[in-house]
């Protein structure tokens, strides 16, 4: 059997590779040429596939990148694992997948096996691809199967890789199911079978929004701990002692990422139409949008122990990555932060050992300084947005320039200048 990955992203390449490692010959369909170019030379552009895992899958000649969409006429199942992401009025933009769909109408072979991975609302799978082929007079269950199964990578998660998490998978008839569960369990450990696509559609929504309401949870938690003179970290570490019924989420200064700020206004759109308002997920997106104010203010109110205001400061941020160990810049709340801090008149720099630059809204390139102590000594202040593990967090703590710890990794180090999130400025 030949397989075929559409969209060879954080998780399409992992699945491609993980299908070539367990034999298969798989053809990796990618739009972007530079993608596929770098894929034939070994470059890998995704954090958690090595260039020596890329090229033995190259050499192993049963890997096949390209940007030629008639490929598909060889292959007997396909993944889709495009972008779906949000418009700009916020609503679910499905348009990759729309585009995908046109592509496999023109190429596809009878009996192909069709499944997508993209995270989106429920009733996508019946409505954008069973019924675009049934409209061709293709019948679902014998000219083409259906499947979907929700991706579950998590960028720089050494534990848990495309192998073994267990994967949810949902057929449009019982023969695609069958079908499609049996390719899954040719490379993934444990394969889930679910009732319908919907089910597992709305699986991975309720995964994802059950951390975006839980985080807005935490950091309202925060905000509300700040105001009480109570540290918020020091109740979660004590909340998590209980071994039963509950799961520490942290404060931080939003949520970033590419699913967490997405997936639950996949989930409160398509309710909507079902005249269903979501008050949890909305509430929840508004507190998460609002914790970069939050860090700028309570920066503010930092600079005024020292007798010092924001404006004509110059501040430094420490991380501007959207999670720990990982580049990827999306929808971090760092970028927030730093408008903030620009709109409010203070010459802000950042420095990230990986993301090393970002455009700001103006469209200009803004690049991470040095790691300098003794530079580091000049700033009026330092906000860490995100606590990568190799940062010197010793010698920050020693230079004795004020910070503003959005994640208590300056928890061994407890100085009259260093602050936190979800504690009152007093010390
Ligand atoms: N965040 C907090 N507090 C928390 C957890 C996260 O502020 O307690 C923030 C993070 O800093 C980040 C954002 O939320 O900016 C998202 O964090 P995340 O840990 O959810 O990381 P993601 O976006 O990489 O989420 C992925 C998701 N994987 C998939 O969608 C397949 C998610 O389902 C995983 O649960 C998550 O990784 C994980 O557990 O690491």
């Amino acid at each position: 059997a030949v397989l075929g990955v559409v969209g060879l992203g954080y998780v399409g390449l992992p699945l491609a590779v993980e299908m070539v490692k367990q034999g298969f010959h798989v053809i990796g369909i990618d739009l972007d040429l530079s993608k596929i170019d770098k894929l034939y030379r070994g470059e890998s552009y995704i954090h958690d596939i090595s260039n020596e895992t890329l090229t033995e899958a190259i050499a192993s000649g049963r890997f096949k990148p390209t940007a030629d969409f008639a490929t598909i006429s060889g292959i007997d199942a396909i993944s889709i694992c495009v972008p779906t992401p949000l418009s700009e009025n916020q609503d679910p933009d499905t348009s990759f997948i729309v585009s995908v769909v046109d592509q496999i109408k023109k190429y596809m072979k009878k009996g192909i096996l069709i499944t997508l991975e993209s995270t989106t609302y429920p009733g996508t799978t019946e409505e954008l691809i069973q019924a675009e082929l049934e409209a061709l007079g293709y019948v679902v269950g014998e000219d083409f199967f259906l499947c979907f199964s929700p991706e579950r990578v998590d960028p720089s998660n050494t534990r848990f890789n495309t192998f073994n998490t267990p994967k949810v998978i949902g057929g449009t008839t019982a023969a695609c199911l069958s079908l499609g569960q049996a390719l899954y369990n040719k490379y993934v450990q444990t394969v889930v079978p679910v009732s319908s696509p919907k089910v597992a559609e709305m699986s991975k929504l309720l995964e994802n929004t059950f951390r975006s309401i839980n985080i807005a949870f935490i950091n309202e938690m925060a905000m509300m701990c700040d105001r009480m003179g109570i540290d918020i970290w020091e109740v979660i570490d004590a909340a998590k002692t209980k071994p039963f019924g509950f799961m520490p989420f942290y404060p931080g200064p939003g949520i970033g990422g590419h699913c967490i700020p997405l997936d639950p206004m996949y989930l409160s759109w398509k309710a909507k139409g079902f005249r269903f308002y979501s008050q949890f997920i909305e509430l929840a997106q508004s507190t998460n949008d609002n914790m970069p104010y939050y860090v700028v203010n309570k920066t503010s109110k930092i600079m005024n122990e020292y007798a010092k205001s924001i404006k004509k400061s110059n501040i430094l941020i420490l991380g501007m990555a959207y999670k720990p160990d990982i580049a990827d810049l999306r929808e971090s709340p760092g970028l927030e932060v730093y408008d903030l801090f620009k709109d409010s008149g203070a010459n802000v720099s950042y420095y990230d050992p990986f993301a090393t630059s970002f455009r700001d809204k103006s469209g200009a390139t803004v690049y991470s300084v040095a790691y300098d102590a003794e530079q580091f000594k000049k700033y009026d202040s330092i906000v860490l947005i995100t606590n990568h593990t190799d940062l010197n967090y010793g010698e920050i703590a020693s230079l004795g320039v004020p910070i503003l710890d959005t994640r208590n990794a300056f928890k061994n180090y407890a100085l009259p200048h260093i602050y936190k999130i979800g504690h009152s400025v007093q010390q």
